[in-house]
């Protein structure tokens, strides 16, 4: 019976076992899965980690954040990183912490709204394009959404938002870099209702963090989505995505401390009864802020903007090559690194599984295809994604 295979296989061994039969086995076992190296991941909005940030990361290992009794200093430094961050939202001040990523800063930020919202239950209002993650948190947090309808161009809806506003209303949410098609939500417009109505705004930029401020400096012109907007109370930014930082590093950024001290609790026993914490995780790798701090220091804006100005330019290539291919399209102009494909001629699912085939792996959503151009994608690799993808095509339509 495989289960009771299984079951033997899954026991610790009695006697532990030479370090080198464990690396074999580890190597062996671990050859399915796919390597950013190879090119062929185009689905990830994760990648390669700097080798800097590695270096860090394995360095500081035993840092916990969730003791600033023991680790001050290590503390220190996530708040100076949250605060790099948020100059680079436009507000130094930001309070805040890096967290285990986007999903969980997603949730301390409707906990967060809430809390201050001084409710057990309510609503927020959100875009259909939101995350799951957001289900998530909806759940834990006896929250209902209330999922707003898209524009032509793929935005929230701003009149429906507005519509969706009732007393219940803790939060709403808008996106800078829709998972599917990385669009950037109206936030300006969102920042206006939300000021009129005296709500709590969102905005999870978990991808879009690390690329939309370099955009301007690019010769883009990305609309505006960060803390400059009045009525942006917090953002959910991720380094371990665009950041190029190690699994695992997101960032939930408040406007200030008011906002970040909703959700912080005391821990009785630590430090005297003198420690907040103000994550959703107790223990936390402090080797994660450590190594974000460093990475930031190390590349500079202008290393980010580098990495950022070449995954554009390779985009532009990905999507000159998708338009010259006789049944597919674009779904629509991107913002940043983010491509969705469509066709109005062959099923969309089987060009997903004959990509597969090739060993490359796209991400399907219902109707159209999401490309992801990441740091660790060469322009060789979207040459030959461009080959085949061509020959399926070809091979579907005859
Ligand atoms: N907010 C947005 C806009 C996201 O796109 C994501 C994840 C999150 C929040 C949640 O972030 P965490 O996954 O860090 O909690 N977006 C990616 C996606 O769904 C997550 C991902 C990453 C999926 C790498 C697959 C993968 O290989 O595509």
């Amino acid at each position: 019976m495989p289960s009771e295979i299984a079951q033997k296989t899954n026991r610790i061994p009695e006697k532990g076992l030479p370090k080198n039969t464990i690396l074999n086995e580890l190597e062996a076992k671990l050859q399915r899965d796919l390597t950013y190296s190879s090119g062929k991941i185009l689905c990830s909005m994760c990648t390669s980690p700097h080798s800097f940030a590695k270096q860090i990361y394995r360095k500081y290992l035993e840092k916990n954040l969730g003791d600033p009794s023991l680790f001050p200093a290590s503390v220190e430094l996530e708040q100076e990183t949250v605060s790099m961050l948020g100059s680079l939202l436009s507000n130094p001040k930001a309070c805040g912490g890096i967290v285990s990523g986007g999903t969980e800063a997603n949730i301390i930020a409707l906990w967060a709204a809430r809390n201050l919202a001084k409710k057990e239950r309510g609503e927020v209002v959100v875009p259909v394009s939101a995350h799951y993650s957001f289900e998530k948190a909806s759940d834990l947090l006896n929250l209902k959404l209330i999922k707003v309808k898209l524009n032509s161009s793929y935005q929230m809806d701003v009149k429906a938002a507005e519509k969706s506003i009732t007393p219940e209303t803790v939060a709403i949410v808008g996106l800078a870099g829709s998972t599917g098609l990385g669009v950037v939500d109206p936030i300006r417009e969102l920042s206006e209702i939300a000021s009129a109505y005296n709500i709590y705004l969102h905005v999870d930029a978990a991808f879009g963090g690390f690329v939309l401020p370099f955009l301007k400096e690019l010769g883009y012109k990305p609309s505006d989505f960060d803390f400059s907007l009045p009525s942006v109370c917090s953002v959910t930014i991720d380094p371990h995505k665009m950041g190029l930082a190690p699994i695992p590093a997101g960032g939930i950024l408040f406007r200030d401390t008011k906002m970040c001290e909703a959700v912080s609790m005391k821990v009785p026993y630590l430090a005297e009864g003198e420690m907040k914490q103000s994550t959703l995780l107790g223990t936390r790798s402090g080797a994660s802020a450590v190594a974000v701090w460093a990475l930031l220091k190390h590349l500079g804006r202008a290393g980010y903007r580098d990495v950022v100005e070449r995954c554009l330019g390779l985009t532009w290539k990905l999507v000159e090559g998708i338009q010259r291919i006789d049944g597919l399209d674009i779904v629509t102009m991107p913002t940043m690194n983010v491509v969705g494909v469509k066709s109005d001629t062959v099923d969309v699912p089987l060009v997903f599984r004959e990509l597969r085939k090739r060993g490359w792996a796209v991400s399907l959503f219902v109707d159209y295809l999401r490309i992801i151009i990441m740091p660790h994608t060469k322009l060789s690799h979207i040459k030959c994604f461009l080959e085949d993808l061509q020959r399926i095509l070809e091979n579907l339509k005859t």
